[in-house]
């Protein structure tokens, strides 16, 4: 049976639920990582206290292992920063609601920027597994829509050029890319992969682009940073397999959880 969808009243009510367990009242940024990513979440310190999401009103358990369901509340420099170990995807099926769940209750947690990490297929020649590529803009392919409230929202630097300057500033060997969005679960084909690189897009994955717009539609600043996990279909001739996926993000924990401290730490003047 589905879930009716939580809303926005939903996540004020897990906000409150979260600054009850954490002790902190008004977070500032909001980081949700992606599969693997979770070894470069330790590198952004101890975290005091660490909720499961299934106790905070709104949020689904998990389906696929790598995928966390905690949040931490840790102090970076100045900023009190929420870390989320784990996102709802879209081919979960708790609709678009459950996807943007996390988001909103970053925004009404007081977060006025939210980073966006996620492991994806490499599709634009000369990306390497391994790479960091900063988010520049997506294709949203889901067919659906993460708006609430007001419609026609604008889309235009959705993928904040002042944190991917700044990201650039930091690490200046990190490329750009455009990030398509599909629904999943299935890996691509590779005839797919063709047309998504006739499209114009660098990457492909099954998360980001629902989140990205509902925290534009709360006025919240996103970040967008891919690691590459793996090759897309039809470029290595070798099958696509969740663990290699995994695998690749515990090697680049160290320089994502680097990179993410830094920019984190340089990202309040604003
Ligand atoms: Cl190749 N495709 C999709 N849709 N998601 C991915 C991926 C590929 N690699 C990591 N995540």
């Amino acid at each position: 049976v589905p879930e009716a969808p939580p809303s926005v009243d939903v996540a004020h009510q897990a906000a409150e639920a979260l600054a009850r367990a954490t002790g902190t009242v008004a977070h500032d940024v909001a980081v949700v990582l992606g599969s693997g990513w979770r070894p470069a979440a330790d590198l952004l310190g101890e975290p005091a206290v660490e909720v499961p999401m299934v106790e905070l009103p709104g949020f689904v358990p998990p389906a696929v292992a790598g995928h966390g369901g905690t949040i931490r509340s840790v102090p970076v420099d100045e900023q009190q920063v929420l870390i989320l170990l784990g996102r709802t995807h879209l081919y979960e099926g708790h609709g678009v609601g459950g996807v943007a769940h996390g988001i909103r209750t970053a925004a009404a947690a007081g977060c006025r920027t939210v980073v966006l990490t996620n492991a994806a297929g490499g599709i634009r020649e000369g990306m390497a597994v391994g790479d960091p590529v900063l988010i520049s803009d997506h294709l949203n392919l889901t067919g659906v829509s993460s708006l609430v409230g007001p419609r026609f929202t604008d889309l235009t630097d959705l993928y904040s050029p002042r944190l991917r300057a700044l990201a650039r500033q930091i690490d200046p060997s990190l490329s750009e890319g455009v990030y398509a969005g599909l629904r999943g679960p299935q890996f691509e084909t590779p005839a797919e992969i063709r047309m998504l690189r006739g499209m114009g897009a660098d990457l492909v994955g099954m998360s980001t682009v629902l989140e990205a717009i509902a925290a534009r539609a709360e006025g919240v600043e996103v970040f967008g940073l891919s690691l590459v996990t793996n090759l897309a279909a039809g470029m290595t001739g070798a099958p696509l397999d969740h663990e290699e996926v995994l695998a690749a993000g515990r090697a680049a924990a160290t320089r994502m959880g680097g990179l993410l401290r830094e920019l984190i730490s340089r990202a309040c003047a604003r």
